[in-house]
């Protein structure tokens, strides 16, 4: 360390004066400590049980105070949601169908599953992309299935099942499944058997590209039990199918597979029964370690699937009349501010629109929607609609110059288009604070009005400039003149 003369000099100084200080304390404190523990001696026991409580609990305040400080609060995580069973799914299904959502596809997946539980058989779904070697692998194990091998890849379309008798005498199913990305339809159809098989033998012929990872983490994510093959190994020299093969297996923890998940190398072409060895025995040993637990875990898979789907329409239904309402509400704000005597008026979403919107919008969300929340979030959007509301003025001023004929027209429909834009974005920031969070969050949400406001707002003052010119028009026709 460099320091000058003068510096240490001072340093020293301070160091003499600290020690000082902090042994002059010291002696004091202990002086006063002695004289107080004497003095409680002789005193009466509850006053001395008393302060030695009150020192405690200042002392455990004061701990929580720093582990406060030192470790602040992280947001509470939502807990993670427990599998669903049957018959909480049964329950949602028939909300979903009450509220008109297309539960087709997900009757359809129960369906196929009842089916499944009935025949009992096990499935087991090759997975991987087109031109892994899928079908080839098939092929190798069930001699006589007719599953070509398509040399430009992606013979299979549809999902095929074939009948095969394992080495210990299991008879299971095997399901090829069109390699993901040819149709679109593809890779859904292929996913979809692999939810509803027992087991996913994910075929690849070479390291995972992004694509295959998050196929494989995807199915990971349902705990689907997976093995996952090193195909075409006859292309590579035994170090370098070892490697690739450590690397999979790498790969496969990362994708968030469990212990249990395996890596083994195959050859469907050209080395005969030796060069599915290793696959045959890991499948059989799948089978055999416990085939109640597939089917649990098949059966939670698909639930959980089916649930998620459900969430999704549910998501979708909710949105669509989000945007219904929001754009209903622009329209009264347009129409309010057209008929207004002077337009202007400062006191703008506070008023009854802007409370009957976010009420709405909440019930919708069934979100408790509290009046102080309520003032709050229109509060926080006012103060920024009075920063905002002169360059909103002009925006639509000009929008309004790309309508023939408008150039002359009275502020009136300008203020009208400003405030419509503030309600749709009010709405939209609301909407999308909801979907996210599930409550009425005034911050989040007045943070979120904020930046739709600011959102394609060419496009968005275009639109509702529309709107207020109808509504002008409208607004003219009804007046007996
Ligand atoms: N060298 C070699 N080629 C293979 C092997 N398995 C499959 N192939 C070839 O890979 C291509 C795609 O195979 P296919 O089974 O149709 O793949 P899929 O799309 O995954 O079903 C075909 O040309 C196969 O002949 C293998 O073990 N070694
Ligand atoms: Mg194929």
């Amino acid at each position: 360390m460099k320091l000058s003369m003068t510096a240490r000099l001072l340093l020293v100084f301070a160091i003499v004066l600290a020690t000082i200080a902090i042994a002059g304390s010291a002696i004091s404190v202990a002086g006063s400590l002695a004289d107080v523990w004497d003095r409680l001696r002789d005193g009466p026991l509850p006053v001395f049980l008393g302060l030695v409580a009150f020192v405690i609990g200042v002392a455990l305040l004061a701990g929580w105070l720093v582990w406060r400080l030192l470790f602040p609060q992280r947001r509470r995580r939502r807990p993670a949601t427990p599998p669903v069973d049957e018959a909480t799914l049964a329950l949602r299904l028939e909300e979903a169908r009450e509220q008109g959502l297309d539960i087709s596809v997900a009757e359809r997946e129960l369906r196929e599953l009842a089916r499944r539980r009935e025949a009992g058989a096990l499935y087991l779904c090759f997975f991987g992309e087109i031109g892994a070697g899928k079908s080839s692998l098939i092929r190798a194990l069930v001699p006589d299935a007719d599953a070509r091998a398509g040399v430009t890849g992606g013979t299979t379309r549809g999902v095929t099942h074939y009948r095969w008798r394992t080495d210990g005498g299991d008879d299971v199913i095997l399901a090829d499944v069109p390699g993901s990305g040819l149709e679109p339809g593809d890779d859904e159809a292929g996913l979809a058997e692999a939810v509803r098989a027992h087991v996913v033998v994910y075929v690849s012929e070479a390291d995972l590209t992004r694509r295959q990872f998050d196929d494989l983490a995807a199915l990971a994510a349902i705990g689907k039990p997976m093995i996952l093959v090193l195909n075409k190994t006859d292309r590579y020299s035994d170090q370098e199918a070892g490697m690739i093969v450590s690397r999979l297996g790498d790969r496969l923890r990362e994708a968030g597979a469990d212990g249990d998940a395996l890596v083994v190398s195959a050859a469907a072409i050209g080395q005969g029964d030796s060069g599915t060895a290793e696959l045959r025995q890991a499948l059989q040993r799948l089978i055999d370690s416990s085939p109640d637990a597939l089917d649990t875990l098949r059966d939670r898979a698909v639930f959980h699937v089916v649930d998620e789907r459900l969430g999704l329409a549910e998501q979708q239904r909710r949105s669509a009349a989000a945007e219904d309402i929001v754009r209903g509400y622009t329209r009264k704000a347009i129409i309010g501010a057209l008929a207004a005597v002077s337009p202007g008026t400062d006191v703008l979403i506070q008023g009854y629109l802007g409370t009957a919107m976010v009420r709405e919008l909440c019930k919708l969300y069934d979100a408790p929607a509290r009046d102080v929340e309520i003032s709050r979030l229109l509060d926080l959007s006012q103060s920024h609609v009075g920063l905002t509301l002169p360059i909103l003025l002009a925006v639509a001023g000009n929008a309004l110059k790309a309508f023939p004929g408008v150039g002359t027209i009275a502020g009136g429909v300008t203020h009208a288009v400003a405030y419509g834009l503030i309600f749709d974005a009010l709405g939209r920031g609301l909407s999308m604070s909801l979907a996210e969070g599930g409550d009425l969050r005034p911050a989040a949400a007045a943070r979120l009005f904020r930046e739709s406001l600011g959102e394609d707002l060419k496009g968005r003052t275009l639109r509702i400039a529309q709107m207020a010119l109808e509504g002008e028009q409208g607004d003219k026709g009804d007046r007996p003149s």
